[in-house]
């Protein structure tokens, strides 16, 4: 195995004998072997759709389905994997059945084997160092974790029965793309493409969970617990989140959030729900203690699952694109209701959670929100309350070195606002750091693809002042990434022309020297140093 996708990845080089995060090799391997397939499999979409094929959204979701499934954390099941590649396998050799002209097909595509064995044999030879260009590697590799976080936002906007056919062909083409023998000037487009894609994936997903649920609203967060019997969900999947609480209600169960479902808090449909009580725990990495206090039984609807001990393990279960072998998983296609049933039971035999902390968070700071209140905000600018915004989105993980999050957020001059999403919140959003003139100094706009809203809001703030770059506005980018949704919304912001983004806590493992040069030279990138030469570096000046 060769992976080194993440942020974890062993001595920021790469994970070879087994991933840091629990992944076996076999699924490594596996994993490489389906992002190759799946390579193969846009190729043949591709050629159908101009050969005049009717292509369906079946079939897309399937390609963003799979290259969701691969993201760190969401699945290490073995027999999930195999069952996906002969499946996709499948797949493709029906539409290859119709194709008259195969004459430009890759190997990927023309890959027919059935045999397992075979397809492990198949697998070591497919992976991230098939590519000996480390430049190239490292460009077709930043492309294809984009592509896989696009997908994972594609997917949840597609639950809920949006789809942007175009970001979809723009998925299968990239993925065709990553296969060529392309310059390194042609990838570096590649990148910023697939950038511009986040956005409007991101975008959808946004219309798809606020035409579903409303437009999340400044809401105060529960973190204590009640005497009931409750399920934990975790993820970032909303229509599962409400086929949840709808199939709750009523039953004496009680639901809470964990982790990045914390934002559902925020959606006016879900307020409803007098037994959904608010949220449970900490960022992912932390769930090994809290799952134990938590006492009942967890949904995955995505990642980040950590291993379960054996003391918990029986209550794990999983759904959509993520697995974990022997725990149960939920199944349930696009438009179908799934059946909760037996986890809503098993919570009945479980005692009530135990407190681990109490009071209140605030959120709920999404585009529509901070608009509402653009008028306050531009005030405090206009009148020097208000001198800078950071934006500190992104995710949390293990790495000791994010302690730094925390330190730096304490460090922050009284005069600046943090601006967040995703899970790297969870370094700073118990601290208390008040609020400027009745605007908190960390406003949450929700889960890490609520990093649009971040983008929509600079975007707003360019316009209100009347300023010909995004750059010019008095917001800095101190970004924390671990896995690939991280990625896409790096990608995303650099699409934008955002320049100067920090990234940590450390730069990824794949991206090779010559790449880094790339994007410091046109982008200013750069990584964290110790928060006071960034202290001084971002608010020196002033
Ligand atoms: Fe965190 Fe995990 Fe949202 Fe990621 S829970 S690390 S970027 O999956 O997805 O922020
Ligand atoms: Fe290693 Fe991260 Fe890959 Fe897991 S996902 S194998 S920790 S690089």
């Amino acid at each position: 195995m060769f992976c080194y996708q993440c942020q974890e990845t062993a001595q920021n080089k790469g994970c070879t004998k087994m991933g840091v995060c629990g992944k076996t090799a076999t699924v490594a391997n596996l994993q490489d072997m389906l992002i190759w397939i799946t390579k193969g499999l846009a190729q043949v979409m591709i050629e159908s759709r101009a050969q005049g094929k009717d292509i369906s959204k079946e079939l897309n979701h399937v390609v963003s389905y799979n290259m969701f499934t691969t993201i760190t954390n969401a699945n290490f099941d073995e027999a999930a994997f195999n069952e996906i590649i002969l499946k996709t396998i499948d797949i493709k050799e029906k539409l290859l059945s119709e194709l008259e002209n195969k004459e430009n097909l890759f190997e990927s595509a023309l890959y027919n084997e059935r045999d397992l064995e075979k397809i492990y044999q198949k697998a070591t030879e497919v992976g991230v160092l098939s590519t000996e260009n480390e430049d190239i590697r490292s460009l077709r590799e930043l492309t294809i974790y984009g592509l896989k976080g696009l997908a994972a936002y594609s997917k949840h906007a597609n639950a809920l029965l949006k789809d942007d056919g175009e970001v979809d062909e723009f998925i299968q083409k990239a993925l065709v793309d990553t296969q060529k023998d392309l310059s390194v000037d042609e990838l570096v487009n590649l990148v910023l493409d697939t950038g511009a894609h986040g956005v409007k994936g991101m975008a959808l997903l946004d219309g798809a969970n606020t035409s579903a649920y409303g437009n999340p609203e400044i809401t105060k967060v529960n973190i204590g617990v009640r005497n009931n019997p409750a399920i934990l969900i975790s993820g970032h999947d909303l229509r599962d989140m409400e086929m949840l609480l709808k199939q709750t209600e009523g039953t004496g169960v009680d639901v809470y959030t964990h982790s990045e479902m914390l934002p559902a808090n925020y959606y006016p449909a879900f307020k409803k729900y007098e037994h959904f009580v608010g949220n449970y725990g900490n960022a992912w990495w932390k769930q090994k203690e809290e799952f134990e206090t938590f006492n009942g039984p967890v949904l995955f609807t995505t990642n980040c699952i950590v291993p379960p001990k054996d003391s918990y393990k029986d209550r794990i279960y999983t759904t959509g694109a993520a697995g974990f072998p022997g725990c149960k998983h939920i199944k349930g296609e696009i438009g179908e209701e799934k059946d909760f049933s037996e986890i809503i039971e098993h919570a009945k035999r479980c005692p009530a959670p135990i407190e681990i902390e109490s009071g209140e968070i605030v959120g709920g700071f999404a585009h529509n929100q901070v608009f509402a209140l653009a008028d306050k905000i531009v005030e405090a600018v206009k009148s020097g309350a208000i001198k800078k915004f950071v934006v500190m989105g992104g995710c949390d993980g293990r790495h000791k070195g994010r302690d730094y999050y925390t330190e730096f957020a304490k460090a922050l001059p009284q005069d600046t606002v943090i601006l967040t999403a995703g899970c790297a919140k969870y370094r700073y959003n118990k601290l208390n750091l008040g609020d400027i003139g009745g605007i908190p100094r960390v406003l949450d706009a929700g889960q890490c693809n609520d990093s649009y809203s971040l983008a929509l809001i600079a975007l707003k703030l360019k316009e209100v002042f009347e300023l010909e770059d995004i750059n010019d506005l008095p917001i800095v980018y101190n970004i924390a990434w671990y896995e690939q949704k991280a990625v896409i919304v790096l990608l995303a912001l650099l699409s934008l022309g955002v320049k100067n983004i920090h990234l940590g806590p450390t730069l990824p493992a794949f991206l090779s020297p010559n790449v880094v040069d790339v994007l410091v030279k046109n982008f200013g990138i750069a990584g964290n140093q110790t928060v006071e030469e960034d202290i001084e570096l971002f608010f020196g000046e002033d």
